[in-house]
């Protein structure tokens, strides 16, 4: 069951994200700072595949209005540095894909918003 939506604020005792970004869970960390972190994912779906997410426990993409839109924008804006950081080759012949599944019909498996960037050689699973 994914947490409620009232566990927007702070930590979800149960959630795998809110342990990884208190270092409860080990994870291949790119990048962190007060409010962000990315890491890789642990299942892959391309040769780059990392996750970027608040700290703060926001269940989902459902669950952001207009407050949570500087962390939205901070969160994308760094995905490409990142992206070259990790490994992308440069825009346009590299490039990369930003997802974030949203909810179950989204594909959405774990209830802690993040966003994948995937990138690198094809083909890719995804
Ligand atoms: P989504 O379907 O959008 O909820 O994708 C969740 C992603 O999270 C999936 O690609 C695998 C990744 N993931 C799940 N558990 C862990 C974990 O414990 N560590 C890391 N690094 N990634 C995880």
């Amino acid at each position: 069951m994914p947490p409620t939506p009232d566990a927007h604020q702070g930590h979800a005792p149960d959630c795998i994200f809110c342990k990884i970004a208190a270092g409860q869970i080990p994870a291949q960390k790119l990048y962190e700072d007060e409010e962000l972190l990315a890491f890789d994912d642990i299942n892959p779906a391309a040769p780059v595949h990392f996750l970027i997410i608040p700290k703060r426990h926001l269940p989902s993409l459902a669950h952001a209005g207009p407050a949570d839109a500087p962390l939205l924008g901070k969160i994308l804006a760094k995905a490409p540095e990142l992206a070259l950081q990790r490994g992308c080759n440069p825009y346009p012949q590299g490039g990369f894909r930003v997802v974030i599944n949203t909810g179950e019909e989204g594909g959405q498996e774990v209830h802690h918003l993040h966003v994948h960037v995937m990138g690198g050689p094809r083909p890719w699973r995804k």
